[in-house]
């Protein structure tokens, strides 16, 4: 899969170097790169972003720098999924993680201020598979920090990202509902003792304890989750 961003700011991203994801940039699976916006600046000052029409706070994202952006990352013989990170975006989801995994190439434009000048997302709806992402109810300073966690969440289910395959489909919101709590040794630790089924080697007694703690988790700590 190859992933571009285009940031103000694009040494956030080298953060992806490290760990799982650099091994996998090492061995050609994900090919990564992260652009800087002001590449495609003209003036003196490499100026990104202008006050608002219609008034209000704060300063918008100017339009010509990411359309030539895009005009340039974007093959011209290609429609590529172009992911605009902004907090009134639809939910980034588990599944929506997995139907990215699936996609050869994703372009991931990360805003900053109070957004971009929507009629980029407008016109780039010509040459790629647009969405507006969010990845929570709550406001960050930029995308950067958002795409980065969206990388890492489509990137791990890329077959040969994670050794362990198995890990993938037994992890949290794969079943719609938390995992279950783990331990490992010692048996006993500071006075608490692990859950005695899990010592008892009965297998069908022990997926079912998991499986109870997986709903009671989830009563307490995501009742959304069960409405669903
Ligand atoms: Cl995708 N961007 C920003 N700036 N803030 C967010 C977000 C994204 N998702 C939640 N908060």
């Amino acid at each position: 899969m190859k992933i571009d961003a285009i940031s103000i700011f694009p040494e956030f991203f080298d953060v992806l170097g490290l760990s799982l994801l650099g091994k996998a940039q090492d061995q050609k699976i994900i090919g990564f790169e992260a652009h800087d916006l002001r590449k495609w600046t003209s003036d003196r000052h490499r100026t990104v972003d202008d006050s608002p029409y219609g008034g209000g706070a704060g300063m918008v994202m100017k339009p010509e720098p990411w359309g030539d952006a895009f005009d340039e990352i974007i093959p011209k013989d290609q429609r590529p999924t172009l992911i605009f990170t902004t907090p009134a975006g639809i939910p980034f989801t588990q599944k929506l993680a997995a139907e990215l995994a699936a996609k050869s190439h994703l372009v991931f434009a990360c805003g900053r201020y109070e957004g971009i000048d929507q009629r980029v997302v407008e016109h780039a709806s010509g040459q790629a598979e647009v969405l507006e992402v969010s990845i929570g109810d709550y406001v960050l300073n930029g995308g950067e920090v958002a795409a980065i966690a969206m990388i890492e969440a489509i990137c791990r289910l890329i077959p040969g990202v994670i050794g362990n395959a198995e890990s993938l489909s037994e992890e949290s919101h794969n079943s719609g509902l938390l995992e279950y709590p783990s331990y490992t040794k010692p048996a006993s630790w500071r006075g608490l003792e692990v859950p005695e089924i899990l010592l008892s080697g009965h297998h069908a007694e022990i997926e079912k304890w998991r499986k109870d703690q997986s709903l009671s988790r989830t009563k307490v700590n995501r009742p959304d989750l069960l409405a669903e």
